[in-house]
């Protein structure tokens, strides 16, 4: 299996501003985990693209594998260092579906409703990834159970947990926390928090 371990590790100012070091993922949602059967999970690719594809639990573990390392920082000013993600990468997406070319953010959906939006560019990165293991075990279900999207440089609220989808949009706008304040990119070493 490949290894990725984030470039914000290596960064000379690995701890963005106002943040401190927390040695464990605090657990923050807004409705707690959802009942979970794998036979029933699916995951929709769904919006700007050419054909929408539904995924079964069966058809994620064919995808490729990849393990990610990465500092994780939450916009409540804990960060925690090197957490283990295995799981697959944004690319794969690509090899299932043509996405526009004129995307250009997402909207990732999740089974508690919750959702949230990302500029394109950052969605797919080097070290986005799909997770459903944390630290070499299948994900908590307070962290995410099944599925749940990690993306390491911006703020831990973009990366959604227990998700049931990605959609793809022409034009970006506001999931839930970004409706409520929060900025519609969220980047930690710009203080990105709030856009009000
Ligand atoms: N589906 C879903 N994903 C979510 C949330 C949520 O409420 N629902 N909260 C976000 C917020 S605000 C944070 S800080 C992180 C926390 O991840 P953790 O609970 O695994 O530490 O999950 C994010 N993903
Ligand atoms: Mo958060």
């Amino acid at each position: 299996m490949k290894t990725i371990v984030s470039p914000i590790n290596f960064r000379k100012d690995r701890l963005p501003p106002g943040q401190h070091w927390s040695n464990k993922l605090h657990i923050l949602d807004i409705a707690g985990p959802p009942d979970i059967d794998l036979s029933q999970y699916r995951f929709k690719i769904f919006g700007a693209v050419d054909k929408p594809i539904t995924l079964t639990w069966d058809d994620i573990q064919d995808l490729e594998k990849v393990r990610l390392i990465a500092d994780f920082h939450c916009v409540t000013r804990w960060s925690c260092p090197d957490v283990e993600w295995v799981g697959f990468h944004v690319n794969e997406l690509k090899k299932l579906v043509n996405v526009d070319k004129n995307v250009k953010a997402v909207m990732v959906h999740s089974l508690d409703g919750y959702t949230t939006n990302i500029p394109i560019e950052y969605f797919f990165d080097e070290d986005v990834v799909f997770a459903y293991q944390l630290n070499g075990r299948p994900i908590p279900a307070d962290h995410g159970y099944p599925l749940r999207l990690v993306v390491p440089k911006l703020y831990a609220w973009k990366s959604a947990k227990f998700v049931s989808g990605v959609e793809f949009l022409l034009e970006d706008k506001p999931g839930f926390w970004e409706q409520r304040g929060y900025h519609m990119r969220g980047d930690p070493w710009k203080e990105e928090r709030y856009s009000l």
